[in-house]
């Protein structure tokens, strides 16, 4: 049975890979962080005796308390486990809070990656033990051409980007200096019923949701014309695996191949509430206005942009269809909205997810 040690396993990815690998016969430890509040909402499936048998016997699930900049707790847990995979997920991911936080982000996504290869290398599990990290396209940023491929040049646009830049070049250095199988997945948006709730598109899956059901007046958008390449987070994770299960160590590109705004994200999520958006003026006072009541439920507040913007972001998932056999479309992004606004509009009907949040 291989082992698996997955950092950042409570987040949207790290949630679908822990199902996915124990759905593969995987022994999976995953490092959890001491908190006040509950933080395990994303596993409750695996954790509940009833999905668990569905899934594979909970029974190979663990979990660990851990921090990835804490480098003596993350040396312990390596060499406790002596994992076959190490997929590293643990980040500050939130691109707007970076700005806020620059600092911790730099000792999370940068640092901790560090941590983590270093361990590896330390307790000699270098030639036993296989690290994925998890890179972004943000480090595409400021694009350099269009789409963005694995030798496209990077232009990071924020502190997440720049953080991000150092845990892609410490893998790879890693990979070239110690012979390790240490290879970047370099994933471009992707989205779930279980994202961040202030990421946008569940920020307007729970807003088409909330107000339909009218339990929510407005919502609050940043940039309308900033263009992403959306992929569905429950077929990524099945990409993180490949890439490690690859014969060669190599960074792989993954994404959709198509990209599309914040405004038809928001015009496609209203429409399956049966809500036509119509949009009126320009720039901060753009408006999005219920065709059938003429309701102002969408606006700009300037407080969601970003001291600098990354506009768009298109990839090219050639090499993961060629030498992973990946299909990059599996999930249209018609259905990635589907599937999120119909989960939602189940979650606010329940009387769940009615919290306001602080962003
Ligand atoms: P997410 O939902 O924000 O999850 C982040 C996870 O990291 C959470 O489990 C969080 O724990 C954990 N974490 C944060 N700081 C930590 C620390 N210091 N030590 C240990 N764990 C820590 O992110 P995601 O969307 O699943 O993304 C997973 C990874 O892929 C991240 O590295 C992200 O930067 C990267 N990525 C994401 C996308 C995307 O579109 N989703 C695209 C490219 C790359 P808590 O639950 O306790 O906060
Ligand atoms: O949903 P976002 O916050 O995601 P962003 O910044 O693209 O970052 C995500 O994807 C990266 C991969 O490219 C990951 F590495 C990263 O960890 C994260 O998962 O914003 C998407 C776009 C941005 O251009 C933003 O300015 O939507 C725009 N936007 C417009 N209004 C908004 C809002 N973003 C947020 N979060 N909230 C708004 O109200």
């Amino acid at each position: 049975m291989k082992k698996a040690l997955i950092t950042g396993v409570t987040g949207q990815d790290g949630s679908y890979l822990a199902e996915f690998l124990l759905e593969k016969g995987y022994e999976v430890h995953g490092v959890i962080r001491r908190s006040s509040s509950y933080n395990q909402e994303r596993l409750e499936d695996i954790m509940s005796a009833e999905e668990a048998e569905a899934i594979q016997n909970n029974e190979n699930f663990h979990l660990h308390y851990g921090d990835v900049t804490d480098a003596l707790n993350v040396t312990r847990l390596i060499g406790e486990i002596k994992p076959d995979e190490i997929y590293n997920l643990a980040a500050q991911s939130h691109v707007r809070v970076s700005f806020d936080m620059p600092g911790y982000t730099l000792d999370v996504d940068a640092k901790g990656t560090l941590n983590i290869l270093e361990a590896v290398r330390i307790l000699g599990l270098t030639e036993k033990t296989r690290v994925y990290q998890a890179s972004t396209s943000e480090l595409f940023g400021k694009v350099q051409e269009v789409p963005q491929s694995e030798t496209t040049p990077f232009y990071p646009r924020s502190p997440y980007g720049v953080a991000k830049i150092y845990g892609f070049w410490i893998t790879k250095n890693y990979r070239e200096s110690y012979n390790m199988f240490a290879v970047n997945g370099i994933l471009f948006n992707h989205e779930s019923e279980r994202r961040g709730e202030t990421f946008v598109t569940r920020k307007i899956t729970l807003a088409a949701a909330r107000i339909a059901q009218q339990k929510q007046d407005k919502l609050y958008l940043g940039n309308l014309d900033s263009l992403r390449d959306w992929g569905y987070a429950k077929d990524y994770v099945e990409c993180m695996w490949l890439i490690l299960q690859h014969d060669k160590p190599e960074d792989f590109v993954i994404a959709t191949g198509e990209m599309h705004s914040v405004r038809e994200f928001v015009e496609l999520a209203f429409k399956h509430v049966d809500i036509e958006i119509e949009w009126q003026g320009e720039g901060v006072e753009e408006k999005g206005i219920n065709k059938a009541t003429g309701e102002v439920i969408v606006e700009v507040d300037p407080k969601f942009f970003r001291p600098a913007e990354v506009e768009q972001l298109l990839g090219n998932p050639e090499k993961s269809k060629t030498l992973l056999n990946w299909n990059p479309t599996k999930t249209s992004f018609e259905d990635l909205v589907k599937v999120m606004v119909e989960s939602d509009t189940e979650k606010v009907g329940k009387e769940l997810f009615n919290r306001k949040m602080f962003d």
